[in-house]
């Protein structure tokens, strides 16, 4: 399998290393080596992005964006292959695109300075401010529905009737406290509606390991854009509160070490609004805090759905890991929401309004 792919770009698989890379949940990745040139090769997954060649044909346009009007700005492309058949390629029914491996550059999986945070919010924020020019309509939905709460709420109930009996009623706790924080769905359908959240270029998954460091510890470029799609910037400020506040990430089974940082909230908020402040409107920057509130509710609530729909999409990795993902989710919303009028501060010192 692995030897057409690569021959596709000119690449004889007995001279290369091919190993097994990173963390993610859904594509499958690899660092191929060959000689002195390393490369990163990914399977797309295609249950859950049915359509990849939208991928590439976003990958393309905000290449090309970046060359035209930025021309300075870092931006991985994928390799073409030697016939020009495209940056993704499918074979058996599979998709995968092969990208450089970026020399010298380093991520990390956990977020162990508010230097890092800061340097990563800016990051993300660089991302979509540059790309506030495009015109928004170009930009394919690669995952539709992605980040709707309301359908993922509405799965959830669906899941709470169909879903395997007895771990519904082992999570009977969970659904109720979960159903005592449907006022972040509501939210959620009046930004909806509301003029002043403006759809822009989000990148829909802005975890610390997406984003490439030098060594000296300053950001190189966001990677990982198979979501980058239309969508409102509560989905990218919201999930670095979710992934970079706490020192417990969402594997943790223990959830008393899970904690919402106060400084690591500074440091984001001044990272982010360091780079869209100008873009942002008075509306949005007053969700600031909603923005985490909705992205680990909405995480709480689809490990919980997968978890109630036998682990169907994410996978186990023992028995109740959905079931704990889910929890610690729920523990993460408690402790941001305690943090509320802290963090509103934090966003008020940087000059901002958020009455
Ligand atoms: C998935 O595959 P990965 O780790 O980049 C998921 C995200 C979740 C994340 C939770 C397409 O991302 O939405 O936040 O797991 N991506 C998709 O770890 O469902
Ligand atoms: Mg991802």
């Amino acid at each position: 399998m692995q030897a057409t792919i690569l021959a596709a770009y000119g690449l004889v698989e007995d001279e290369c290393n091919i190993q097994p890379f990173g963390s993610g949940l859904i594509n499958t990745t690899w660092k191929v080596t060959c000689g002195d040139r390393s490369y990163i090769l990914q399977r797309i997954n295609h249950q859950v992005f049915k359509k990849p060649a939208l991928i590439a044909q976003n990958i393309q346009n905000i290449g090309d964006h970046f060359s035209l009007h930025h021309p300075g700005y870092f931006f991985v492309m994928p390799v073409q292959t030697l016939d020009n058949k495209g940056l993704v390629i499918t074979e058996n029914g599979e998709y995968f695109r092969l990208q450089p491996f970026v020399s010298d550059s380093v991520s990390y999986d956990v977020v162990m300075s508010e230097d890092l945070a800061f340097e990563a919010a800016r990051q993300f924020g660089k991302f979509t401010r540059l790309l506030s020019a495009i015109d928004i309509n170009t930009i394919q939905v690669t995952l539709p529905d992605f980040h709707n709460l309301t359908l993922r709420y509405e799965q959830f109930e669906q899941a709470v009737i169909n879903g395997n009996p007895e771990r519904i009623k082992e999570s009977a706790a969970l659904i109720q406290a979960i159903r005592r924080y449907q006022f972040i769905t509501a939210t959620f359908e009046t930004i909806k509606q509301h003029p002043g959240f403006k759809t822009r270029v989000m990148h829909h998954d802005t975890k610390i390991n997406n984003v490439l460091f030098d060594k000296a510890g300053n950001g190189l470029c966001v990677i990982d854009l198979d979501t980058v799609m239309p969508g409102y910037f509560i989905s990218d400020f919201g999930d670095m509160m979710r992934t970079y506040l706490s020192p417990a990430n969402e594997e943790e089974a223990d959830f008393s070490k899970i904690e919402a940082r106060e400084p690591y909230f500074k440091a984001i908020v001044d990272g982010y609004l360091g780079e869209l402040k100008e873009e942002l409107s008075h509306e949005e920057i007053r969700h600031m805090i909603y923005a985490g509130q909705f992205m680990v509710y909405m995480q709480c609530i689809r490990f919980l759905t997968d978890y109630l729909n036998n682990d169907a999409y994410y996978g186990a990795k023992y028995e109740k890991h959905n079931l704990v993902r889910a929890g610690n989710q729920l523990t993460l919303l408690d402790r941001i929401t305690e943090k509320e009028a802290e963090f509103f501060q934090a966003v008020a010192m940087h000059g901002s309004s958020v009455a």
